[in-house]
């Protein structure tokens, strides 16, 4: 059996990681893999959750199973989170999930058991993993235009034209913020065309939401995917708590479901069953860390103040990044950095310009051009403008 196993292709995303590791230069730069990191290079972990684990440890009296769902209370406090209490209660459906992942996995079981032929639009460019998940899973895919490569903003002219194809049934897969990867993102003005454009066709839209509050803040991130969840019957969320919380590895997330409320009980019902279907429980440590700290004021409060510095912190390393780039270019050229939201940019670089930053300047981004801008700190900023410009982007 084993012998018919052929090599699959590796994830290019986390394939950089190991190049950065084998590189012996003390002066490199990562801007890969996206994953937040402080000036002096690490990854933290919260001080809300730190508070929280320790809280946990103390109290928790068993660890037997949850349920197929996760617990009701992560369910409510991860909605209450996404959609603001814009949404009554019999409208919504929610299971936890293994990351965001994993939500974006049951989504897509969940469109393939209702319509096994529905199309899935996803922008060009999408996160390389919906893409893989949606062929894995035999599904019908399309993408729409997104990128503007001339002005590194959203074409929103094209892509309104390519949606313009979208029939009753098929899935529009929406970054909810922080486009990964190319940080640009829509206007509020320009939701509101979309949720015109789903409510003429009657297609459904799957909202993936992995970045909120490192945008423009936790409630802007979702001020998009509220207003589509308010007009639509029928919505899917892939919520992550990976980057927000910064408990990437305990694979916490959630799926919600909105539907008319006469179909909320079989719709959560087919949700807990899709769980058991791939991993019958989901974990549970991550989500009770998640919902420890949204129901206590105080953790809440020294979460969202941490939070808040981390976005603050990625902000000023965009305009900083852009001044220099100016200052050094003498264009306005690269304005578009401080224009995008939360990890990522895409600078619009080609292959081998990605690949010089490489081989001369010792700087790891992903292959598309994409950066982390995370990976930044006041020290290597100049230092990765000049090397930009040396490579003649
Ligand atoms: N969706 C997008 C667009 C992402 O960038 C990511 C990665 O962080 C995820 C979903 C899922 O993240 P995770 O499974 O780690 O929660
Ligand atoms: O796009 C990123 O860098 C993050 C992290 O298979 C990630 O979303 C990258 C690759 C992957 C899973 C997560």
């Amino acid at each position: 059996m084993f012998g018919n196993l052929k090599a699959q292709p590796a994830d290019k995303i986390l394939q950089l990681i190991g190049q950065f590791r084998a590189d012996p230069r003390s002066d490199k730069i990562d801007l890969g893999v996206g994953v937040y990191k402080d000036a002096t290079g690490l990854t933290p972990v919260m001080r809300a959750v730190k508070a929280a684990e320790r809280r946990l440890w103390e109290t928790e009296t068993t660890k037997t199973y949850t349920g197929l769902a996760g617990e009701p209370e992560f369910n409510a406090a991860i909605a209450a989170l996404v959609l603001g209490g814009t949404i009554t209660p019999d409208r919504v459906s929610s299971v936890a999930t293994p990351g965001g992942t994993g939500a974006c996995r049951q989504a897509f079981e969940l469109i393939r058991l209702a319509s096994p032929h529905a199309t899935v639009w996803v922008s060009d460019p999408t996160w390389p993993n919906h893409l893989s998940i949606l062929n894995y899973l035999g599904m019908n895919v399309r993408t729409y235009r997104y990128f503007d490569a001339e002005t590194r903003g959203v074409d929103f002219a094209a892509m309104m034209a390519d949606l313009s194809l979208i029939r009753s049934g098929d899935v529009v897969l929406l970054h909810g913020c922080c486009h990964n990867p190319t940080g640009a993102n829509l206007t509020l003005p320009e939701w509101q065309a979309v949720a015109d454009l789903l409510e003429r066709t009657g297609a459904v839209p799957l909202i993936d939401l992995a970045y909120q509050g490192f945008g423009d803040g936790l409630e802007a991130d979702a001020a998009g995917l509220r207003l589509i969840a308010g007009r639509l019957p029928e919505v899917l969320i892939a919520a992550s708590c990976s980057k927000n919380f910064g408990i990437y590895r305990e694979r916490t997330g959630a799926l919600i479901g909105l539907s008319e409320p006469a179909r909320r009980e079989v719709t959560q019902g087919t949700l807990a069953f899709l769980n058991r279907q791939n991993f019958s429980f989901p974990p549970d440590h991550g989500a009770r860390l998640v919902t420890m700290i949204l129901n206590d004021d105080a953790l809440r409060a020294d979460w969202q103040a941490e939070l808040e510095e981390v976005r603050q912190g990625m902000l000023s390393l965009r305009e900083h990044l852009a001044r220099e780039l100016r200052d050094l270019s003498g264009s306005d050229r690269f304005g578009f950095i401080a224009q995008h939201r939360g990890m990522f940019s895409r600078l619009g670089a080609s292959a081998e310009q990605v690949e010089r930053l490489k081989a001369e300047h010792g700087i790891y981004m992903v292959g598309d051009s994409r950066m982390n801008i995370a990976g930044l700190n006041a020290t290597t900023v100049p230092i990765l403008a000049r090397a930009i410009l040396a490579v003649g982007i």
